[in-house]
C-alpha cells in the first residue's frame, strides 16, 4: 500500500481524530521516499503497524471534590510503541484532552524518544480533568483515583509516565506516592519525581534548556548566535519557564509570554525576578498571565492575542498544539524571523509549517526541539535503576550531548539545496530507528 492509501484507510478508521491524523500525515509525507526505497518495510506492513497504538486503556476516574460532590472524569493511557524500550511519555490533565490528542502525542513521543538515542518506547496518557481553580486536596484525590485505576499497567520496565500540561512535580509526587503504595515497590516508574525520592537534577529545566541547546545549533547553521536576539515565547508553564531561563542566561532577550487570556509584551526583556514570577503565576492555578502587566511597569497585556504579531528574531511556541497558525506564520515571515523552534508538541499547524518551508524560514519540530525533557526522564530512569543520583553538571552535560546529536541527525536526513528541513530530518531519523527495531523483532 502506498502512503496515500494508508492515510485514507486511517482516516476512514478514525474519523474526526484530527490531531492524530495531522501528526501521522506529517510523518508519513516526510518518510515517503525512504519507505519506497525499502520494500521489506511494505512487506512487513511496518507503517500500518506503526500508526496503530499497541493498546489503549480508557477508564472512569471518580473522585470527591471539596464540597463533597462526586465528580467523574475520563482517564486514558495510550501505549503506542515499545519497539525500542519500555513505554515512556507524559500525562496531561487539561479540559481539552481527548483520545485524538493523546494518540497524536503518543505517536509523536515514539519518534521523539527514538531521537534521544536512549532506549524508550512511546506512550502518553491523561484526563479531561481541569486543574484550573482546584484545591491542593482535590488535585491529590484526583491523582490518587487516576493511579488506582492505571497502576497495574505501569512499571519501571513496562511503562513509565511523567508530567505534561497540568502535571508537574506536585502531581507526579501524588501519583507516584499512590503507585508505590499499591505496587509495594520503590522502583521509579514515574519520572519528574522530587529530588529526595529518586528524581533527577535538571529534569524540571530539561525541556526548555534542551530546546535552547538545539536553537544554539540552529543559529550556528545560520552563522549567528543568540546574543541580543529578541525572542517570543508563548505559554508560561514549565516548558516556557525553562526556555525563558536558558535563553536569558545565554544573552537572548525574551520579550513575550502568554496564557489562555492573551499575551504580555515586555520590551525590556525578562530577567531572573520576572522568570521567578512565572512560577508564581502558575502556582496561583488561575491559568492567566494578565497580572504580569500590573506587576512589571513598562510591559503590556494584549487580551485574546498571540505573541506572534510582535517583530522578533526567534519564535518559540511553548504552550500547546496548533498554537501557531498560517496567519501567525505569515506575520513572523513578514517580520523576517530568523528561525522558529517548536517547543510545544505540534505547536504549528500544517499550514504554518508549509509557510515556513516554502519561504525557507528555518523551522524545527517539537519532537526534535523538546526531546530534552524526555531525555532527562530517561536519565532519571537510569539513576533510579542504579540507585544513584547524579550531579547537575553531569545531567546537563549529557543533555547537551543528546541535543547536539539530535540536531546532527536532523541535518543528516534533512539537508536540502540551500535549506535544512529539520522536520523531514527528524521524522526520517526517528522512523528509521523505530522501523528497524520492529523489523528485527519479527511480526508481533
Ligand atoms: O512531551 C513530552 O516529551 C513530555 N511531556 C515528557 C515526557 C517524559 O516522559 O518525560
Amino acid at each position: 500500500m502506498n502512503i496515500n492509501e494508508i492515510l485514507a484507510n486511517l482516516e476512514a478508521k478514525h474519523p474526526g481524530e484530527n490531531e492524530f491524523l495531522q501528526a501521522v500525515k506529517e510523518v508519513l509525507l516526510c518518510v515517503e521516499d525512504v519507505y519506497n526505497q525499502h520494500p521489506e518495510y511494505e512487506k512487513a506492513r511496518i507503517i500500518e503497524r506503526m500508526v496503530e497504538p499497541d493498546r489503549i486503556f480508557t477508564f472512569r476516574v471518580t473522585w470527591v471534590d471539596d464540597k463533597g460532590e462526586v465528580q467523574n472524569n475520563i482517564g486514558y493511557r495510550v501505549q503506542f510503541n515499545n519497539a525500542i524500550g519500555p513505554y515512556k511519555g507524559g500525562i496531561r490533565f487539561h479540559a481539552s484532552v481527548t483520545l485524538s490528542v493523546l494518540k497524536f502525542l503518543g505517536f509523536e513521543q515514539t519518534f521523539k524518544n527514538a531521537l534521544t538515542t536512549l532506549p524508550m518506547g512511546g506512550a502518553k496518557g491523561g484526563s479531561d480533568f481541569s486543574p484550573r481553580g482546584k484545591s491542593d486536596a482535590e488535585i491529590m484525590r484526583f491523582c490518587q483515583a487516576f493511579v488506582l485505576e492505571l497502576w497495574r499497567n505501569l512499571g519501571p520496565d513496562r511503562d513509565v509516565p511523567a508530567g505534561d500540561i497540568g502535571v508537574g512535580g506536585r502531581e507526579v509526587g501524588y501519583m507516584y506516592g499512590m503507585y508505590k503504595k499499591l505496587a509495594r515497590e520503590n522502583t521509579g516508574t514515574f519520572t519528574g519525581k522530587g529530588l529526595s525520592f529518586g528524581g533527577s537534577r535538571i529534569r524540571p529545566e530539561a525541556t526548555g534548556f534542551g530546546a535552547l541547546y538545539f536553537v544554539e545549533q540552529m543559529l550556528k547553521d545560520l552563522n549567528q548566535d543568540i546574543k541580543d536576539k529578541t525572542i517570543a515565547v508563548s505559554g508560561f508553564g514549565n516548558v516556557a519557564w525553562g526556555a525563558a531561563k536558558k535563553a536569558t542566561e545565554l544573552g537572548g532577550k525574551v520579550v513575550t509570554i502568554s496564557g489562555p487570556d492573551g499575551y504580555i509584551y515586555d520590551p525590556a526583556g525578562l530577567n531572573d525576578e520576572k522568570i521567578e514570577y512565572m512560577l508564581e503565576l502558575r502556582a496561583s492555578g488561575n491559568d492567566i498571565v494578565a497580572p504580569y502587566a500590573d506587576k512589571f511597569p513598562g510591559s503590556q497585556f494584549f487580551a485574546g492575542k498571540k505573541p506572534w504579531e510582535q517583530k522578533v528574531d526567534i519564535a518559540l511556541p511553548c504552550a500547546t498544539q496548533n498554537e501557531l497558525g498560517e496567519e501567525d506564520a505569515k506575520k513572523l515571515i513578514a517580520n523576517n524571523v530568523l528561525l522558529v523552534a517548536e517547543v510545544s508538541n505540534m505547536g504549528c499547524t500544517a499550514e504554518a509549517i508549509d509557510a515556513f518551508i516554502s519561504s525557507k524560514t528555518p523551522y524545527a519540530p517539537g519532537k526534535a526541539v523538546n526531546a530534552g525533557g524526555v531525555a532527562v526522564s530517561g536519565l532519571e530512569m537510569t539513576q533510579d535503576a542504579e540507585h544513584l543520583q547524579w550531579s547537575a553538571q553531569k545531567v546537563d552535560d549529557m543533555l547537551h550531548e543528546i541535543m547536539f546529536n539530535i540536531h546532527e541527525a536532523c541535518v543528516e536526513h534533512g539537508r536540502e539545496e540551500g535549506y535544512i528541513n529539520y522536520m523531514k530530518g527528524a521524522n526520517i531519523a526517528g522512523f528509521l530507528k523505530v522501523a528497524d527495531a520492529m523489523m528485527a523483532q519479527g511480526v508481533i
